[in-house]
């Protein structure tokens, strides 16, 4: 019998391998069920797990500084590897203290050195992103991560998507493989957890196979550089202070009432370029809100866009964008557009817009699924934003590498929405890439945020996330 066998009759016999109906964390009821905690009791089986972790890497990736256990279950895994092969350890923090120091990482270190994750089970791969992400924030490199049981359910995709290979011990499939071959399971028991993994094996897109990769993509111009080169004012603005504060990040403030929105808009406004809202959704929306939410724009330095969206005829949208009851005019930096009705729309917005240094983002492209601004569509909105660059600044664009003709103008800024951690979608049509994937890969230079954050148990170290990821997938495009 293999050494590979023996392992996996061996997870069996201590019953971290089960099998039934289980629900699961992603809310899926799964017919097996893995729970590689039990290993610490099983000191022998814990140390030769960790050996086959590490002789998974290939030999010539395998001289990384540091390791990192994904907490919890992976912890002692990763303490095995680092005393076997005399690597030193760094820990995440899950939850970040308030005093003290109040750091992520704990351990000695200085950016720059590699570092190993270490995951005991991956399944989307967030887990590991979200492990990732404050090791990358710390200065360290990562660029792989090594798991005992690779569910095939999008992990590895997700994970590439993000600049993080993936090297794995077992696959569910070998398990089942090993187990049937051994009178383990029944036939019965095998096809029913092989159905469950073809169904859920596109619970998580796999993002960058999907995607034309840009062979002949150049280095991007920093931000700092193309504020210079931005012909509306409101555009060198968002530039220079994406640059200064390093961070092109937009929150998607979408919250229910305008109390939580000006207080969400405090607590994450460090770490934002941009705050999006919906003033229309809000259900206590008063005159005051322009000028709450201008005060902690400025407290904060990030600038203000209203997803208005307009669509009509250039008459109409001047009266929509001044008037009303929320007076979008007096308080938003930026409003977008449809050019649905053609460029008189942006006319209408421009008489209003110009004179106060206002910015317009044209809906080039789509997010959600089956949308119709694609082709001939996307192409207008970038013939009407040529004829009008002193308000036009940008577009809300999903993937502007694939545009045969984007335009070669550095100072347009490209916001994309539909971004989370890992890629997928909602009930209702939104689909998502990852930060990565978004910035670097698609050729955006926004991602645009909202339920990946505002849904996140602490939605501050969420946005924190979500920045890093962000910046650092723009920094290794600027290369
Ligand atoms: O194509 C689009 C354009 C926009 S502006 N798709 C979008 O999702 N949006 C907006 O981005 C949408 O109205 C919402 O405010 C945000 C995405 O939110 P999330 O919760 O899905 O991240």
């Amino acid at each position: 019998m293999s050494a590979m066998e023996s392992l996996i009759l061996e997870l069996h016999e201590i019953e971290a391998v089960r099998f039934g109906s289980f629900k699961l964390k992603s809310n899926i009821t799964s017919p097996v069920y893995i729970d590689l905690r039990l290993m610490v009791s099983f000191p022998r089986l814990l140390s030769r797990t960790a050996s086959f972790l590490w002789d998974s890497l290939p030999p010539a990736s395998s001289s990384f500084d540091l390791v990192c256990g994904v907490p919890y279950t992976a912890l002692p895994i990763a303490t095995c590897i680092s005393l076997s092969r005399s690597i030193p350890m760094v820990m995440r923090r899950k939850e970040v203290k308030e005093h003290g120091t109040s750091k992520s990482i704990e351990g000695a270190f200085s950016p720059g050195l590699s570092c190993l994750v270490v995951e005991d089970l991956v399944t989307s791969g967030s887990s590991v992103l979200e492990t990732a992400a404050p090791l990358r924030s710390a200065g360290l490199l990562v660029s792989d991560a090594v798991v005992l049981i690779d569910r095939q359910q999008g992990g590895r995709e997700n994970l590439a998507a993000a600049g993080i290979r993936l090297h794995s011990v077992l696959t569910l499939t070998m398990i089942l493989d090993t187990l049937l071959r051994h009178g383990k399971v029944t036939n019965d028991i095998a096809a029913s957890v092989r159905a469950f993994l073809e169904e859920n094996r596109t619970v998580a897109v796999p993002a960058r196979a999907s995607l034309p990769v840009p062979s002949t993509a150049k280095a991007r111009t920093p931000y700092g550089e193309r504020a210079a080169l931005a012909k509306n004012p409101m555009g060198k603005k968002l530039l220079e202070l994406m640059e200064l504060k390093q961070t092109n990040l937009c929150l998607a403030a979408d919250v229910p009432t305008a109390a939580g929105l000006l207080s969400l808009a405090d607590k994450i406004g460090p770490e934002i370029c941009l705050l999006k809202t919906h003033v229309d959704t809000l259900s206590d929306f008063t005159p005051e809100f322009g000028l709450q939410l201008r005060a902690i724009a400025e407290k904060h330095n990030f600038l203000v866009f209203e997803d208005r969206k307009f669509a009509d005829i250039g008459n109409t949208v001047t009266m929509q964008y001044e008037g009303g009851i929320y007076h979008i005019l007096d308080w938003a930096d930026i409003v977008n557009a449809h050019i649905v009705s053609g460029p008189g729309i942006v006319d209408g917005l421009k008489l209003k817009g110009v004179p106060r240094g206002k910015g317009l983002l044209l809906l080039a492209e789509m997010s959600s699924s089956g949308n119709l601004a694609k082709g001939d569509y996307t192409s207008s909105a970038v013939k009407i934003s040529a004829e009008h660059q002193d308000f036009v600044m940008g577009f809300i664009s999903v993937n502007p590498a694939a545009w045969k003709d984007r335009p070669l103008d550095p100072g347009q800024i490209y916001a994309t929405p539909g971004v989370q951690m890992v890629s997928g979608g909602d009930d209702l049509g939104q689909r998502y890439n990852t930060p990565y994937s978004a910035i670097h890969d698609r050729g955006n230079d926004i991602i645009i945020v909202g339920r990946g954050i505002i849904k996140a148990e602490d939605p501050v170290e969420a946005a924190r996330k979500y920045r890093f990821e962000g910046w650092e997938a723009y920094k290794s495009s600027c290369r």
